[in-house]
């Protein structure tokens, strides 16, 4: 007899619960946000009471997506859901919403930082984006992919695969977004949301960013701290692709951007061309992510977060043979 597949068993779990809540993890992304709408949508459509929750505020250029306002921003679940589906979580934790312990649970995450924490888990680092499991769920699960959903879905990949550049982006993917074409998603009024609605105070952090942009060998970091953040205006979502220009930069292997956080505590994003394994590094420090973007939370300040990273990155870079000027 043949094993339940994991979307089978997602789908059952689905089918069994009565009211659901969906989230994904703390401050997040453009394939978290679209990826929990379009999944709430899905069971919307199944006749599902469900909810949607997250801890942190739908970051600005996904506040247009359809009903992004319906997204709850909690710190704690209150309610009888009797079900929660996490998205792109590698525990409960990772959420930063408390009383969800003694729910049913189901995880869905494409992260090869992934764990089976939850009652069903289904974890395919092969996917494009967490927003691709969602659309197979939706196929799975007989619904209509109306244009709402695949705004959303588009919007989710587009943004988690760097615009179609990043590692792993195949035939697969651009055949993915064809059909979300096809369902409705607009890309040229998505982009325009996502590239070209930036606030101005992302701009001005940026300049700080980029003040603070150091090279050495393959190796770049940059920072902002505390204070570029007030003296900016900025908010912690104006943070989001600052590393990319550092990566961005030619003969560049490895980089990272680091952010200081009140009570001395540096939240970093990773970036790595293919050579060295920044989710490795990133969980290290207890955070995860790909191969190629990660994410953690130091302990300490900025001065001395710097110089943990740069030093576990050298050792990397040294034991992947990453070597000289660019
Ligand atoms: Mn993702």
């Amino acid at each position: 007899m043949q094993a339940t597949l994991p979307i089978d068993a997602v789908l059952n779990a689905i089918a069994k619960a009565d009211r659901l809540l969906v989230t994904a993890h703390a401050r997040p992304d453009g394939d978290a946000v679209g990826s929990v709408l379009a999944c709430w949508m899905m069971l919307q459509q199944m006749g599902k009471h469900a909810d949607m929750a997250l801890s942190d505020r739908v970051p600005r250029i996904y506040r247009s997506l359809p009903c992004a306002s319906q997204v709850r921003h909690w710190s704690r679940v209150e309610g009888d859901y009797d079900t929660a589906i996490l998205l792109e979580c590698d525990g409960i934790a990772r959420t930063s919403l408390d009383g969800l312990e003694n729910r049913f649970l189901i995880n869905i995450d494409h992260h090869t930082s992934g764990r089976a924490f939850a009652n069903v888990n289904w974890i395919d680092s092969s996917a494009c984006a967490v927003a691709e499991l969602v659309y197979q769920l939706a196929g799975g699960a007989g619904i209509a992919i109306t244009p709402e959903i695949s705004t959303c879905l588009y919007t989710a990949m587009l943004s988690d695969t760097g615009s179609f550049c990043y590692e792993g982006t195949d035939a697969h993917t651009f055949e993915l977004a064809r059909n979300l074409v096809g369902h409705g998603a607009d890309p040229v009024l998505i982009a325009q949301d996502v590239y070209f609605s930036n606030p101005a105070s992302k701009m001005l952090l940026l300049g700080a960013a980029l003040a603070n942009l150091h090279l050495d060998g393959r190796l770049a970091w940059l920072w902002v701290s505390a204070n570029d953040m007030d003296r900016t205006r900025a908010a912690e979502e104006d943070c989001e692709g600052i590393v990319n220009y550092a990566i961005g930069i030619g003969g560049i292997e490895v980089a990272v951007f680091l952010r200081e956080l009140r009570g001395e505590r540096v939240r970093l994003s990773l970036r790595s061309k293919g050579q060295v394994n920044v989710a490795t590094i990133a969980e290290r420090f207890g955070g995860g992510g790909h191969e190629n973007a990660s994410g953690c939370t130091l302990e300490g300040t900025l001065p001395i977060a710097m110089e943990q990273i740069l030093a576990q990155l050298r050792s990397e870079m040294a034991a992947a043979s990453v070597h000289g000027a660019p």
